[in-house]
């Protein structure tokens, strides 16, 4: 069985902000939200953005920095927050809808946007996607290394396609203006349904390049045929983050897909191994661990499970082997996957030593 390995205890990484302990560009952690408050003020003028999973937070923040709140209601305890820092002073930008925080080598943006007009998602996803590509031109962060994208409803259909589809559409129209080869493009992200909200879109960009990977298993998104919409999804299965002597690994939502096809319907158990198994030739391809388990891995890493049913969150912790894990370092979510038969995704961040 994959056990996931445990992250070492956090209070090496919430120092005071020094680049040795914390590493260049930005550094993300899971605080439980008791400890939130202390944890803000230790990294203030160092915070770059704050996300609550669930409703009904009252922020603490006077939002300067990006303050996500997403309604993925969070299925294992204690409630965290997800923080992003800086070991260097932060410098902060907002326009209509649209919040960054930013140093001298990465930027976080977040665009909160209403769907409106005809066209509803589509060009509401190509106005996100052209406002983050423009912004990362010109202030000069021009590589994507990660981006999450959450609206509500995404399996519904309208006017002949899935909600989700019609974001996709409008994601790859912005993308292709870029003019750019898809596979240098397009970084590692992740697109969950919520249970209410608008369209929230959060990135990391940076001043240096990330190198994306994809998986041998898998077809590549941005490949897929057209069975699965009329635009392919525009995502990289990873993207690795060489930063100074900081390695990381950005793993995009990964799921119970080979190929491009889902395996194991209706199974949550099988679709978690499966997913493993992803994870697993992701890692071996990037040359970072083989057939060796995710515990293996040297370093410290930060993992999202969404699952579907919430009914389903035993049978997918135990298949994980981390219901001993007492680890703030596992975000368990219910969220509402791209396709209809999908019950379970697995994202992370790997800290490569
Ligand atoms: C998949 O492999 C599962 O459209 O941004 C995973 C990660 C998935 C990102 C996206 C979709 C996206 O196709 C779904």
């Amino acid at each position: 069985m994959v056990q996931l390995y445990k992250q070492p205890d956090p209070s090496t990484v919430r120092g005071e902000g020094t680049e040795g302990l914390s590493g260049p560009g930005a550094n993300v952690t899971y605080i439980p939200l008791s400890e939130l408050e202390n944890f803000l003020q230790i990294h203030k003028g160092h915070t770059l953005a704050l996300l609550y999973y669930g409703k009904g937070f009252k922020s603490l923040s006077p939002d300067l920095y990006p303050t996500i709140q997403l309604d993925l209601p969070q299925l294992s305890s204690p409630p965290l927050a997800e923080v992003w820092t800086s070991a260097r002073p932060a410098r902060y930008y907002q326009e209509h809808q649209f919040n960054a925080a930013m140093n001298d080598q990465v930027a976080f943006g977040c665009l909160q946007l209403e769907e409106s007009g005809a066209n509803g998602l589509e060009a509401t996803a190509y106005s996100a996607y052209s406002r983050i590509l423009r912004f990362t031109q010109e202030l000069n962060y021009p590589n994507l290394l990660r981006i999450w994208n959450h609206f509500p409803a995404i399996n519904l259909k309208q006017g002949g396609l899935e909600r989700y589809q019609w974001f996709c559409i409008g994601r790859h129209q912005a993308f292709l203006e870029c003019q750019v080869d898809f596979g240098r493009l397009l970084p590692a992200a992740t697109t969950v349904g919520t249970s209410s909200g608008i369209l929230q879109v959060h990135f990391l960009a940076g001043r240096h390049k990330g190198q994306h990977i994809e998986n041998p298993r898998q077809v590549s998104a941005y490949h897929y045929p057209r069975i699965h919409g009329p635009r392919s999804p525009s995502f990289a299965r990873a993207t690795l983050e060489e930063i100074g002597a900081r390695k990381r690994l950005f793993i995009s939502g990964t799921s119970s897909i080979v190929g491009h096809a889902i395996q194991h319907t209706g199974n949550p158990s099988e679709q978690t191994t499966e997913t493993l198994r992803n994870l697993e030739a992701l890692f071996k391809h990037a040359g970072i661990g083989s057939t060796i388990g995710i515990r293996d891995l040297a370093g410290e890493g930060l993992l999202k499970v969404y699952i579907r049913n919430p009914d389903d969150l035993e049978t997918v912790q135990n298949t994980l082997d981390t219901r001993q894990t007492e680890a703030p370092c596992i975000l368990y979510l219910k969220g509402d996957l791209c396709r209809r038969a999908l019950l379970v995704e697995i994202e992370g961040i790997l800290e490569i030593l």
